[in-house]
């Protein structure tokens, strides 16, 4: 429905914002927490210490109207993990392929993109930078060294509900462990305990960038929406799966 409305109206109801602002800001402060995070999909007193950050840059397909997709977030941080509360409103839910490493990013998903020593660059088949794709059944997708997509389900753990008083939003919420460069696929399946995540410190400094793809009824996905600009490349903007270099900057505060 909104993809058709949309087709026919153009974007002057499209609420998403299409305005360039693409200088480097300072990276956004995240805020310890000292209390532990239960990951549930209720909203827990302890996200007030978070200010919300915008998920509303187009980055590819139409511009949704707000009861289509609208989304927003939170980060928090403790030692052990970096933590993501996501309020979204997404009018029609669909994850029409069960296998989790299939066509996922055409299904509704959270992509949440970590580069933990912000180098920038290319990413792929590597994880120099990764791209957790985070599935309505709560399972975790990124191509592998492999150059296959698969798995990171130990990764990051994931919950949503719909809020109790107001259904149409969900409230998602992430508990996300954060592997550096030199992450090895063989070596987490074959030896899984001699593979740890980092410990996270004050002023560590990390690539960050969160996305949406919001498809309701299509083949493929209708809207992807994420939280900075993207400087397009021959007019693509869907870059961040490749490439840190269109990540934004976080920084660990305390
Ligand atoms: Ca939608
Ligand atoms: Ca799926
Ligand atoms: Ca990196
Ligand atoms: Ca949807």
């Amino acid at each position: 429905m909104a993809l058709l409305f949309t087709l026919l109206t153009g974007s002057c109801l499209a609420k998403t914002s299409l305005e360039p602002d693409l200088a480097s800001p300072a990276p956004l402060p995240v805020t310890y927490t000292s209390s532990s995070i239960v990951i549930d999909g209720k909203v827990d007193p302890i996200w007030q210490q978070a200010q919300w950050q915008p998920l509303d840059k187009l980055i590819l397909g139409v511009a949704p109207t707000a009861e289509d997709f609208s989304g927003r977030y939170k980060l928090l941080w403790r030692e052990d993990k970096l933590y993501l509360l996501a309020e979204i409103i997404d009018d029609v839910i669909l994850d029409q392929t069960a296998d989790p490493t299939v066509r996922y990013w055409d299904d509704d998903c959270l992509e949440v993109f970590i580069d933990q020593d912000a180098s920038g660059g290319e990413h792929q088949f590597n994880h120099n930078a990764f791209a957790y794709h985070v599935a309505i059944d709560n399972q975790v997708a990124d191509y592998g060294s492999n150059q296959t997509a698969m798995t990171f389900n130990q990764h990051l753990q994931s919950r949503w509900m719909r809020d109790e008083s107001n259904p149409k939003v969900i409230y998602w919420e992430l508990a996300i462990n954060i592997y550096p460069a030199t992450y090895n696929d063989n070596l987490a399946s074959d030896h899984p305990k001699q593979v740890k995540p980092i410990v996270l410190a004050a002023n560590d400094i990390m690539g960050f960038m969160l996305a949406y793809c919001d498809n309701d009824f299509s083949k493929q996905r209708e809207s992807f929406v994420g939280s900075h600009n993207i400087r397009p490349i021959n007019g693509d903007k869907n870059l961040g799966y490749k490439t840190a270099d269109v990540f934004g900057k976080i920084k660990l505060v305390k």
